[in-house]
């Protein structure tokens, strides 16, 4: 299919090609990064692009639909499979969309949500001033202890108890240690609100079984397909049938909970689906439900602590002291090195992460105080602990000779060798 585009459109080949070489020549460190699978990659590039499929399988706005109905069928039930759902929703087109549906299924404008604090490791979409969320939702919120960076579930009782939610949401976008939805819901039974997990960044952990699964203690559960889960870009939602709170909340309604969240994500919010990306969707999860994909998380997590002990050992401060999942937040403030200095150092020695800030942070989201990492990539294109060592000492190096254009320079060299020992999508030539 690249093919055609050389001939066709030969500047949008050029950016293309850049970016393979790119993604194969450097080190991919963004911890909500991966690399789909070549069948990943075909299925979204594939003519289901070109389908109206308002609606749901076998209940659809549009004819034609028999083969896009099969695909979608396909993803509901994998899905289904992967998180013990009881219901799945695969037509949400991105994360920040599935919650938005989530919000709009459970709550009415202006409702109350106790969620984690976008600066202590939170998402925008968890009720951040600047998103749709902050401005239609009145959220509260709780973070991280001061010495432990671990979210205190005490303190989140207590604040739930203070401001009684209608809607608790468990999730995060930069916090390395496993969440208890147990914990999470028995806090939620107490104030009579809905339990919502954006599992998004630890997706593959659960899919694998390597974190404490959402269901039954959720009601409803969110997550993006191309983090952990190594699928194409897009999200999915997950639920119970029946609405818990239905006596609470919607005497009046006629739905059920899945009946809710189907409505809010079509028409509620969103047109035709993304057929293509549902077909590659549905293809992910079928990897994603097969043994190499457990193998695959085991090695992610113990990639991340290879990466952690690592980088402590080189004086580095890690928020919490370490990590349970695929991720390492770093606090740079005793390397006298900013978050946006280092990202833009070893971006330049073929590093490639984000800065992000920290809990407690004094400086701004625009140059914080650390830096996110994360193994899902690296591991997806065969990075084993040995060389995840040399990443760190890389890292190291650059970090510690922040100003010395000749070390990232030979970082960069190093970097690309070792990359090439784990070649990436090594069946595309172009
Ligand atoms: N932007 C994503 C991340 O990097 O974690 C969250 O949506």
């Amino acid at each position: 299919m690249i093919e055609q585009i050389k001939i066709t459109d030969p500047q949008v080949y050029e950016a293309i090609k850049k970016e393979l070489q790119r993604q194969r020549e450097t080190a991919e460190l963004i911890a909500s990064e991966n690399f789909v699978s070549p069948a990943v990659l075909q299925a979204a590039g594939s003519w289901l692009t070109n389908k109206y499929s308002e609606g749901y399988p076998d209940k659809r706005y549009y004819g034609g639909n028999e083969f896009i109905d099969v695909t979608e069928k396909l993803a509901i039930e994998r899905a289904k499979k992967l998180f013990d759902a009881e219901h799945a929703n695969v037509q949400p087109h991105a994360g920040s969309q599935a919650n938005m549906e989530a919000y709009f299924a459970l709550l009415e404008l202006k409702d109350k949500i106790l969620g984690m604090s976008l600066d202590h490791g939170g998402h925008l979409t968890h009720g951040s001033k600047v998103n749709f969320s902050g401005k239609f939702y009145n959220f509260t919120s709780y973070g991280v202890d001061k010495e432990t960076g671990r979210i205190d579930m005490d303190e989140v009782r207590k604040i739930a108890l203070r401001e009684k939610p209608k809607l608790i949401l468990a999730g995060y976008s930069a916090y390395s240690r496993n969440l208890d939805f147990r914990e999470f819901r028995k806090i939620a039974d107490e104030v009579n609100a809905y339990l919502m997990a954006d599992v998004a960044h630890f997706a593959g952990m659960i899919a694998a079984r390597k974190h404490m699964m959402p269901f039954p203690h959720c009601d409803v559960v969110t997550t993006t397909t191309h983090k952990t889960l190594r699928g194409p870009r897009g999200a999915i939602i997950l639920c119970q049938k029946e609405d818990r709170l239905k006596e609470i909340y919607h005497k009046d309604s006629k739905k059920n909970l899945a009946g809710m969240i189907d409505s809010a994500v079509f028409p509620g919010m969103q047109g035709g689906p993304l057929e293509h990306v549902i077909a590659a969707k549905a293809v992910a999860f079928g990897e994603a439900l097969k043994p190499e994909f457990k193998t695959y998380i085991e090695q992610v997590l113990k990639n991340a602590k290879v990466l952690a002990e690592e980088l402590m050992g080189y004086g580095f401060k890690l928020v919490s002291d370490g990590t349970d999942n695929h991720l390492v937040l770093v606090d740079l403030t005793n390397k006298g090195v900013t978050g946006k200095e280092a990202e833009t150092a070893l971006d330049k020695a073929g590093i490639t992460c984000n800065k992000n800030m920290v809990p407690f942070d004094t400086r701004g989201p625009f140059d914080p105080s650390g830096i996110r990492l994360g193994t899902p990539a690296l591991t997806t294109r065969g990075f084993k602990e040995s060389d995840i060592r040399e990443v760190a000492s890389a890292i190291n190096k650059v970090i510690s000779n922040i100003k010395d254009e000749a070390i990232k320079k030979m970082v960069r060299q190093d970097i690309a060798e070792l990359c090439k020992k784990h070649p990436l999508y090594p069946e595309v030539k172009l």
